[in-house]
């Protein structure tokens, strides 16, 4: 009976899912338009933002009608078998066991509807994949239990933490914002470079429709494609990676092109890499040289 009845709400919460993500995008639109998080009692996805989070949200919407067709036809021909061929009104059962029609309609059927769900879903899975039309890169690296970014062009890099909840100041969302956040300028495509240090982790941003596993000794590549305007986009690790798994959020903040110059210049003197290649004294290579013919 419990069955039943979480049965029946997950049944009547698919049916309003298209309402409910009305809501939230109402919600959002009301609430604050420069911030994509998760909002209270949001069912649906949160609202795309750049291309691919558009074609994701597209497929995602193209499947829940199929899904919701074919339990509406799977729920109809139960309740019409109940009635129809019930004990009572059915004394004497058929004892039909072939039907080549039928079978070659419940064969043909679902190919076609597969087929159908293929072609776009494989459509965005090579869009994924164009990672050489990007402008530029970050390197993404997970670790227990915080990012580290990398802007290799730029010759910076920086870790990025949680604020504890005690720390948090004005407008900052607890459990999503963090220290130095992922800045990247507006209207850019950017191919992301993601491994891990330690565990395994995973990099996923829900508005812009990003999630990529983070291995040690693996580097992984994705593209974001972060939409015109200034918004914050926040995310999490999604990949049960240990006990401080929760606190590590991912916060990708987009700026004009004029403040995210302002902001390398700024972090170019915070953050910078030793980038320089490692001085050889001549004295020691010629040590090394007597030391290899004496061995010799
Ligand atoms: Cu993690």
């Amino acid at each position: 009976m419990a069955f039943m009845v979480t049965n029946f709400r997950g049944m009547i919460s698919r049916a309003c899912a298209p309402l409910a993500m009305a809501c939230a995008v109402l919600m959002l639109a009301a609430g604050s338009a420069s911030a994509a998080q998760p909002l209270p009692w949001q069912l649906g996805l949160q609202p795309p933002a750049g291309s691919i989070a558009e074609m994701a949200d597209d497929l995602h919407n193209l499947l829940l009608v199929v899904i919701t067709l074919i339990s509406l036809f799977v729920l109809g021909l139960l309740v019409y078998v109940g009635i129809r061929f019930r004990a009572d009104a059915n004394p004497v059962p058929s004892k039909t066991s072939h039907n080549t029609v039928i079978e070659v309609l419940w064969t043909v059927i679902p190919v076609l509807i597969l087929v159908g769900i293929a072609v776009p879903s494989f459509r965005l899975l090579y869009y994924l994949d164009k990672t050489a039309e990007t402008d530029m890169v970050i390197k993404v690296t997970g670790n227990q239990w915080y990012w580290n970014y990398e802007y290799p062009d730029e010759g910076i890099a920086f870790d990025s933490y949680m604020i504890d909840e005690d720390d948090l100041q004005e407008g900052q969302i607890r459990l999503l914002s963090v220290d130095y956040p992922m800045v990247v300028p507006e209207n850019t495509r950017i191919k992301l470079l993601i491994t891990g240090n330690d565990v395994m982790h995973s990099y996923f941003v829900p508005s812009l429709a990003v999630q990529v596993y983070a291995f040690i000794g693996r580097t992984n590549e994705v593209w974001i494609d972060v939409p015109e305007g200034a918004k914050t986009y926040y995310g999490q690790c999604n990949q049960i990676c240990g006990v401080n798994h929760a606190y590590m959020p991912i916060e990708v903040r987009a700026l004009p092109e004029a403040e995210y110059k302002a902001w390398l210049e700024t972090a170019r003197e915070e953050f910078a890499m030793n980038t320089s290649v490692p001085q050889v004294a001549p004295d020691a290579v010629a040590e090394d040289k007597i030391l290899l013919a004496s061995a010799n």
